[in-house]
Order: structure tokens, then C-alpha cells, then sequence
């Protein structure tokens, strides 16, 4: 292909199957706009370069693709580290474009100068600058390999603006995504024994299991090994929370009380204790050799694609030991658990509880609506009560944990699926992050529905200030804010939601109005998340 850099590079994204590049302008990317406009790649041009970091991303997880961001030199790209961060740590792939001054005057002091591939470096997979037409077709096609190889993560590439002249370049084939190592035979077997010889296992899915689109092979090892199965982060819906074997309460018990504990696709951090499970041997099955957790003391890892290690696992047959017990043991857990819920979600308090808010949305959500949480308290309870029926229908920021992702996660995932719900939940913090993106949502189309559990608090810091010092600071917000009136103002629809009985109504409008929405819900301030550590 004979063409200028913007070009090249939209071609090379454009095989790797990128068709949608978010993006928030600056002269460094005009010459890569060009070539969006002539290859037709789709621009949607956001309100802050996180949230184009976080579309990218968002885009991605409801994708299984990889995502693509284009942000300008020096205070776009620095703007985006924290999404890039996020990615790095769900393992999610995404290609981050920077604009980048120019090479010949380095060091004269151009506009916005800055060397940012330092910066990013221990947050992506690769980062690179790019020096011509041709090192931006070399470079970009091995960038959005790496992405895409497992264990997928973030990769950036900033272009000077001198390194856009045309170039003469031969754009690569793409033959699909790269798929991950053959799993090793002998510890595909070390682990099947394990298996076999447990009498009370217990499975937790993550991310990494959802990304190597390994659904049916976990179903196929988990029913044929009877294993009781816990998912986590973008792992819900892997196995539909409906399954005889699927736990979500229970996990607890299970946790404290297996002789083996799985886990698979996700990272032994402080979400699972750090990789200890009372007496339980443990077993990390990991899509790539470096994921395997160093910290933990491990009966046996595997590394390489999940779908070959649960085909592979499920291969090894039924158990020996009987583990009826078990899962009924668990059951009972877990449906007692279920049942002391219900009140809170059918909760008709003045002030609105905010379980309530997911009673109301249980009942109005489609199977294959995709959920995104993005605040402190609100999404804790959201989490544990909010059921997921199908792969990437549940997002959040993942163990990062930066507020503010929301709002971009449902522009990229609207984007995708228009077709489907998407619904943000929101608390009144976190909207302060990233609340002009319904702006964006509005230019362009995608009516996501917001709802919000406004208590005039960071609640997820007041009440664990309170609880430790007796008082809190810094984490007062203003009660009863209109924040339904400045999604208005931005163009979308807005609903005030005071008592529990207005919700139901509310939700039919937001969903029916065809413009994003925010519903905006006065919850009780009182209520605080029930925290298993004092710094939860
Ligand atoms: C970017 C960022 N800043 C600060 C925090 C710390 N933090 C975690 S939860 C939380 C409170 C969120 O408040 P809100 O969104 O209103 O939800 P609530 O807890 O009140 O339900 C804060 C400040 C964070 N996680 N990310
Ligand atoms: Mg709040």
C-alpha cells in the first residue's frame, strides 16, 4: 500500500479487526483521523482521553477483540495511563495510539514534548515509537499481535508527526487472533490426579477464562468433574449463575472448607486471600507462563490456552471420590443466603436501600444484558447480588478499581451491542469522573441507561473512615444533587427518583426513551457495605 502514516496505520488496525477508534482530538492525530476517514474506521470522539482509553477497552471486553484508542501528545496520552493500567491489569487487549511531537526538533522544546514511552512502559505489554511509514506498519502489526497473544494486555505506539510521510509498505495478513501455548501433557495429568482424588474441589473462573472464549470447555470439565464453580470479574456469566454448579454466596464456605481449590484465569491477588484457602491444595491454570502466581504456594500450575486445558481436564473423566455432599452442602449455603436477600431487594424503606434499585432492575433487565459498575458501596452490593447469565454481560474496573471507567466501558460496549441493554450503574462519586461522556453518549447515539445510588457520600470511604477513626473527612458530597438535570442539559433523559415506589416507572421511561439515560436514585446514606477487612 502507497499511502501517508495515518493511512498505513488504519490499515494495519483495520486487519486485526479494530472498527471503531475512540479518540479525543489534537493536531498530533489529524494525518491518522485522514485515514479513518478514507478507510471509513469508524471516530467517536469522546470528552476525555480516559474515557477513550476505557471506550477502547469496554469495546474489547463486550468483543472479545481488540480495542483501539487514539489519544494526543503529551496530556492525552498521560490522561489515559490510568485506563491503560486498568487494561494492563484485566489483561485486556488494547491498542493505545499517541500522538507524538516531532522527532527532528527533539529536545528544542516543540509543544507538548514528551517522551511517554517511559511512562507507559510498566503498563502495557510493549511500547514503542514509531520513526517512519514503514516502522509504523512493522511496529503496529507486532504490537496488535502482542495484545492479542495471550496473556493479553495493553500495548501503546505514539507516532511523531514527521513520521506520517507517505511510505510504499506491504500490510501483513492477519489470520485471526494468536491463540495461546499447547498446555504440557504431564501437567494437564498432575492436575487431573488432583482432581480426581479431591473429595471436596471447588473451581474459580476469571477473566482470562472468558477471553480465551474457553465457556464451553469449563462447562464440559466442571460437569464432568462435579466441581462447584465460583466466577469472578469478566469470568461471570462463563458459566450461567443457573447452573447446578455454579456458587456465587457459598463461596465463603467453599473457599475455607475444599481439600482443592481451582483457579483458573485469574491472578491469585487480594480478591482471593493471595492464594490461601485454609488446608485446601491449590491449583493456578493460567493462559501464559508468566501469569502463574509466584507467591502462593502451589500444588501444580498449568500454562497455556484454556479451552485446551479444560477440554483436556474434562477428557480425564469423572471423579473417583463421591462429591454429592459437597455441592449439596454448598447448595444449602448458598439458597440460604439467596433467601435472607430477599427482603432487601424487594425493600419498599424511605429512604430507598439500594438493593432495592437491583430488585427493581432484576425484573427489567434482559438475560443478555450487559451491566457495568462503576462506584464504591453501590457496586459492592451490586456485585454480589446481580446474577450473570451469559460471557461479558458483567463488567467493572477490575482489581485497579479506578472510578470514573463506567461511563466509557458503556460507550464502547453500546457501541458494540446496540442492539442490547446496556445499564451503568453509577454512584454519586464516581459520576464526577467521567459525567460529561453523556455528552458523548448523546452525539452519538447510544442509549445507555445510568442508574444511579445517590447518598451524598463516598460511601465506600465514609463508613470504613468512621469505623476505624470515629469521624470521617473528605468524603462528604452534596445530598440530593440534580445530576438527572445535567444529563438533561448534555441531551439525555433525566429521571429523579426519591421514594421506592417512583422506581419501577422510572426505569420503563429511561429504558423507553431512546437517548441516554440517567436515572437518578436519593438512596439511604446509611447504609454501609458489609466489609470482611477494615480497609476493604
Ligand atoms: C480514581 C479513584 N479515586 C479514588 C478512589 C477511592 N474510592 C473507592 S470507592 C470510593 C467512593 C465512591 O463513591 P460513590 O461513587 O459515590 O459510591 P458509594 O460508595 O457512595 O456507593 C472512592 C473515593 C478510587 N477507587 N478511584
Ligand atoms: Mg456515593
Amino acid at each position: 500500500m502507497d499511502a501517508h502514516g495515518g493511512r498505513l496505520a488504519v490499515e494495519v488496525l483495520q486487519r486485526h479487526g479494530v472498527d471503531a477508534m475512540f479518540t479525543l482530538s489534537g493536531g498530533h492525530l489529524f494525518v491518522l483521523y485522514d485515514g479513518a476517514v478514507q478507510a471509513d474506521l469508524r471516530l467517536i470522539d469522546v470528552r476525555h482521553e480516559q474515557t477513550a482509553t476505557f471506550a477502547a477497552e469496554g469495546w474489547a471486553k463486550v468483543t472479545r477483540r481488540l480495542g483501539c484508542a487514539a489519544i494526543t501528545a503529551g496530556p492525552g496520552v498521560t490522561n489515559g495511563v490510568s485506563a491503560m493500567t486498568a487494561a494492563w491489569m484485566n489483561g485486556s487487549p488494547l491498542v493505545v495510539l499517541g500522538g507524538r511531537a516531532p522527532q527532528r526538533r527533539w529536545g528544542a522544546g516543540s509543544l507538548q514534548e514528551l517522551d511517554h514511552v517511559p511512562i507507559v512502559a510498566p503498563v502495557t505489554k510493549a511500547a514503542v515509537t514509531a520513526t517512519s511509514g514503514e516502522s509504523i506498519v512493522a511496529e503496529l502489526d507486532a504490537l496488535c499481535r502482542a495484545a492479542t497473544t495471550p496473556h493479553r494486555g495493553p500495548v501503546f505506539l505514539d507516532i511523531p508527526l514527521d513520521a506520517f510521510g507517505p511510505a510504499a509498505v506491504d500490510v501483513p495478513a492477519v489470520d485471526g487472533p494468536p491463540r495461546g501455548d499447547t498446555p504440557d501433557p504431564d501437567a494437564i495429568a498432575q492436575v487431573a490426579k488432583l482432581v480426581a482424588a479431591a473429595s471436596r474441589p471447588a473451581l474459580v473462573a476469571g477473566g482470562d477464562v472468558y477471553w480465551a472464549g474457553a465457556e464451553g470447555a469449563l462447562r464440559a470439565f466442571v460437569e464432568t468433574a462435579r466441581v462447584p464453580t465460583f466466577v469472578n470479574g469478566m469470568g461471570r456469566g462463563t458459566l450461567p449463575a443457573d447452573h447446578e454448579l455454579a456458587f456465587s454466596r457459598a463461596r465463603s464456605i467453599a473457599l475455607k472448607e475444599a481439600d482443592l481449590v481451582l483457579v483458573a484465569g485469574t491472578p491469585l491477588d487480594f480478591r482471593l486471600g493471595f492464594g490461601r484457602f485454609g488446608d485446601a491444595q491449590v491449583v493456578h491454570l493460567c493462559d501464559a507462563a508468566s501469569q502463574v502466581a509466584a507467591h502462593a504456594d502451589l500444588a501444580a500450575s498449568i500454562a497455556g490456552d484454556l479451552a485446551q486445558t479444560f477440554a483436556a481436564l474434562a477428557d480425564a473423566g469423572a471423579p473417583s471420590t463421591d462429591r454429592n455432599d459437597w455441592a449439596a452442602r454448598l447448595r444449602d449455603d448458598e439458597e440460604a443466603k439467596r433467601a435472607a436477600e430477599a427482603d432487601g431487594l424487594a425493600a419498599d424503606a424511605d429512604p430507598i436501600k439500594p438493593t432495592r434499585i437491583y430488585g427493581e432492575l432484576r425484573k427489567r433487565l434482559d438475560r443478555d444484558a450487559i451491566v457495568i459498575g462503576d462506584g464504591g458501596d453501590f457496586v459492592s452490593f451490586a456485585g454480589r447480588v446481580w446474577e450473570t447469565w451469559e460471557p461479558g454481560t458483567w463488567m467493572d474496573p477490575g482489581p485497579y478499581g479506578c472510578l470514573g471507567a463506567g461511563p466509557g466501558q458503556a460507550i464502547g460496549a453500546k457501541l458494540a451491542h446496540p442492539e442490547r441493554q446496556v445499564c451503568l450503574l453509577l454512584g454519586d462519586g464516581a459520576f464526577g469522573f467521567s459525567g460529561m461522556e453523556f455528552d458523548t453518549m448523546a452525539r452519538h447515539n447510544l442509549p445507555v441507561v445510568a442508574v444511579m445510588g445517590n447518598n451524598g457520600i463516598w460511601a465506600l470511604e465514609k463508613h470504613p473512615m468512621e469505623w476505624l477513626y470515629g469521624y470521617s473527612v473528605a468524603a462528604d458530597l452534596r445530598p440530593g444533587t440534580r445530576y438527572d438535570e445535567v444529563v438533561r442539559a448534555l441531551g439525555g433523559h433525566g429521571e429523579l427518583v426519591e421514594r421506592p415506589d417512583q422506581l419501577r416507572a422510572a426505569l420503563a421511561r429511561a429504558f423507553e426513551a431512546g437517548r441516554p439515560a440517567l436515572v437518578n436514585v436519593l438512596t439511604d446514606p446509611a447504609v454501609a457495605y458489609p466489609r470482611r477487612s477494615s480497609l476493604a
